[in-house]
């Protein structure tokens, strides 16, 4: 065995030298990799006993990509293109072993080799797009001449992953090891070792040359995908370097590759990716819930109530193949939940994303229950009734008497006090909040509510739960709204305001859908129904003037055809309607407020400012533990641009300062709620950001 660096070690095995990686957690290609793999290939090169090389890694994954970690630090070492051009161009064939995931640097790496055996649970993708960059190894050269431009942009533009049998079908792997990794991978070099000439993908040449007969691929594929890649700069990038691999020879493809990759190398928004791929990291963990907390294990899980959450999280559960009852009193609810349920799975399989025999298989895993007692067999529960203190509490005195000890009792709640859902029960340190957001079958976020009793295990239950179900957990504590909704709050009554003072619906919106929301406020609260609103602000006491109006009008949004804005029949396109402009002004004029021209640059801090002032007393009122944890929130549950990084981060970006002078200035004309949180006001009198909390 020889030590190529700290990384790589290079054994012998007869004529084939293994070079093998260990660089936990993911193998990335940090500086001893790269160097590792320079100098091994280049040692085996020179070794005359060597009649092949084989590149494989220790631990759970082959490499996972370029180390991410190194990207804010000086770059030392061979560049990747060096490593990818030392393995192509060895003179004895390179095999790479694949186990676990070759994402991004990693698949490069592969690519670069001459051939690929996989374990048939092995992944292959490039997740570049993702964190703001595209595969600048090569990977947007070779992976078009390999499979065509079509599949490329899905996997390079769509960051769409295969497993071995699909990567098998593509030709991007040559051959699935069914058993063993290692002895598969030795057994094929041994084969291979004498073939010649060595095959190279940056040879080949007939896939690209059929491409370039397709004038209007990349046209329409710009056009499908343009809502998907608003605002983002990567997936435009990444589709050029695909028109340069179908139009130029591969050396100047590869140049073209490098230009496009140093765009975007210090983007602000590649940096915003990437802080929010740590961001979603750090937030799946809890200070004082280490990481050696035993675990608790979810067998078979529970949702009561098959409304539109209900539903939504019992095929969450269903999606990770967990067994699920979802209960409900009322057999039309629960058959037209299932019914929904259903739908919502046919529609998937009808755009070819899960076969027939998936939809079946998850619909098997859901069992419909009219009884309570259909929650006695699970390892938790998730409580989705109608959000009323007094129903929740009756609820949760009946899971307390059925089920069994253990039992995670959680609630869907998204604004109640889980401590006073908890004292329900006899085990309120079992008791805590899983709040799911709309559609819960589609969106990450999971806001994990830690009551003041709730064991530490429970946590880490629901923390790893949360990432089996392909969640973005973040850990919050009691308050009204928890983070999401709290600072929504805050939003939604800056937008109410601004509509008063002279701004129109649709400029609130189109200011915030261009800042990079899906949609602005008034177009949300069409879509999540005018009488949802109405019935929260009954609840806590509280009034809209317009708001209250439209629901007086039965105007409840998109579901009537009219709410805030107005809808042709059977079309979500929102029309501005000028009823609406009329009931604004009566309720300026009966408020007294003048109206006047309000400037897109005023709607857009007006809206934002309180959210990140909001932020700030969260954090130190310690129901958020840290801004990365807000801004996963955001990003996860809202919508917030992802190439803004959440409202903390942008705030940072913005600078304190900036903000600060701005929420002052608007104190003066606009009352006290505006002064800053001591927080803000402190941390940018220090010239700080919010990054420095987080530490
Ligand atoms: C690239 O390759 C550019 C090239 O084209 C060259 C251009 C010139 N680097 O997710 P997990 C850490 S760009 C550094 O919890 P899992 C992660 O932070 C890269 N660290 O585990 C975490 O650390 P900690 C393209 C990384 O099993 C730990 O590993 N590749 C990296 O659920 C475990 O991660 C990607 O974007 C990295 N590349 O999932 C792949 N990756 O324990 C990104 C992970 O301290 N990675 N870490 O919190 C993933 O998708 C998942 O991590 C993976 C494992 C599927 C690998």
């Amino acid at each position: 065995m020889t030590k190529v660096t700290d990384k790589v070690e290079l054994t012998r095995h007869g004529r084939v030298a293994v070079l093998n990686i260990d660089n936990p957690p993911v193998n990335a290609l940090s500086l001893g990799v790269r160097q590792g793999l320079v100098d091994g290939v280049g040692l085996a090169n020179s070794d005359a006993s060597v009649a092949a090389i084989v590149i494989a890694c220790a631990g759970r994954t082959f490499i996972a990509g370029a180390d991410i970690t190194e990207f804010d630090k000086p770059f030392k070492g061979p560049h990747y293109n060096e490593v990818m051009a030392a393995i192509e161009g060895s003179t004895k064939p390179v095999v790479a072993a694949i186990h676990g995931t070759a994402l991004g640097g990693g698949l490069e790496t592969a690519l670069a080799s001459n051939y690929r055996v996989a374990l048939p649970s092995a992944r292959f993708g490039f997740p570049e797009v993702k964190i703001g960059l595209l595969p600048g190894a090569g990977g947007t050269q070779r992976l078009p001449r390999l499979v065509g431009a079509e599949r490329a942009l899905e996997l390079i533009v769509g960051a769409e992953q295969v497993d071995a049998r699909q990567a098998l079908a593509l030709g991007l792997i040559d051959e699935i090891a069914d058993d063993e990794l290692g002895p598969a991978a030795l057994a094929f070099a041994e084969r291979i070792a004498e073939r010649r000439p060595l095959p190279r993908v940056s040879g080949l040449t007939a896939k690209v040359a059929a491409d370039r007969g397709r004038p209007s691929l990349f046209a329409d594929y710009r056009k499908a995908n343009a809502r998907a890649h608003r605002g983002l700069k990567a997936p435009e990038a990444c589709i050029q370097t695909i028109e340069a691999a179908v139009a130029l020879p591969f050396a100047e493809g590869l140049t073209r590759e490098a230009e496009l990759s140093a765009g975007l190398w210090n983007s602000p928004e590649a940096k915003a990716q990437q802080y929010v791929f740590f961001a979603e990291r750090a937030a799946a963990k809890v200070k004082d819930v280490p990481a050696d907390t035993p675990v608790r294990q979810i067998r078979q899980a529970a949702v009561l109530g098959a409304g539109t959450m209900g539903g939504g999280i019992a095929m969450c559960f269903a999606n990770a193949g967990i067994p699920v009852a979802l209960v409900e009193s009322n057999r039309a609810a629960l058959e037209r939940g299932m019914g929904v349920i259903r739908r919502n799975y046919e529609a998937t399989a009808a755009k070819g994303r899960l076969s027939a025999a998936d939809v079946e298989r998850r619909m098997a895993l859901i069992a419909p229950s009219l009884e309570l007692a259909g929650i006695a067999g699970a390892d938790l529960v998730v409580e989705a009734v109608f959000e009323d203190m007094a129903l929740k509490q009756e609820v949760f005195r009946q899971l307390d008497a059925i089920a069994r000890p253990g039992t995670i009792l959680a609630t869907n709640t998204s604004t109640l006090d889980v401590n006073a859902i908890a004292a329900a029960t006899g085990r309120p340190a079992d008791v805590l909040g899983m709040h799911f957001f709309s559609p819960a079958n589609v969106m990450r976020l999971m806001e994990v509510v830690r009551g003041k009793a709730t064991a530490k295990p429970v946590i880490a239950s629901v923390l790893a739960l949360a990432k089996r179900l392909g969640k973005a957990p973040a850990v919050v504590g009691v308050c009204d709204g928890f983070v999401g909704n709290r600072m929504l709050a805050r939003r939604g009554r800056e937008a109410d305001r601004l509509i008063l003072e002279g701004a129109s619906p649709q400029q609130v919106d189109k200011v915030l859908y261009d800042f990079g929301f899906p949609m602005g406020p008034f177009a949300m609260a069409d879509l999540a129904g005018i009488d949802v609103g109405w019935r929260v602000r009954q609840a806590r006491g509280t009034t809209s003037p317009v708001a209250d109006r439209l629901y007086a009008l039965g105007r409840h949004g998109q579901k009537t055809g009219a709410g805030w804005y107005r809808y042709a029949t059977g079309s979500r396109q929102p029309e501005p309607d000028p009823a609406v402009d009329t009931l604004i002004a009566e309720a300026a004029e009966s408020l007294q407020i003048r109206r006047r021209a309000v400037s897109d640059q005023e709607i857009l801090e007006r809206c934002l400012y309180p959210m990140v002032n909001e932020g700030a007393r969260i954090l130190a009122e310690g129901i958020a533990a840290k801004p990365g944890d807000i801004d996963v929130i955001w990003v996860y549950g809202y919508g917030f641009p992802v190439y803004r990084g959440g409202p903390m981060h942008w705030a940072d970006a913005v600078g304190l300062g900036r903000l600060v002078d701005g929420m002052r200035g608007y104190a003066a004309s606009l009352g006290e709620q505006w002064q800053p949180a001591p927080l803000l006001a402190e941390l940018a009198a220090k010239g700080q950001g919010f990054a420095g909390l987080a530490r």
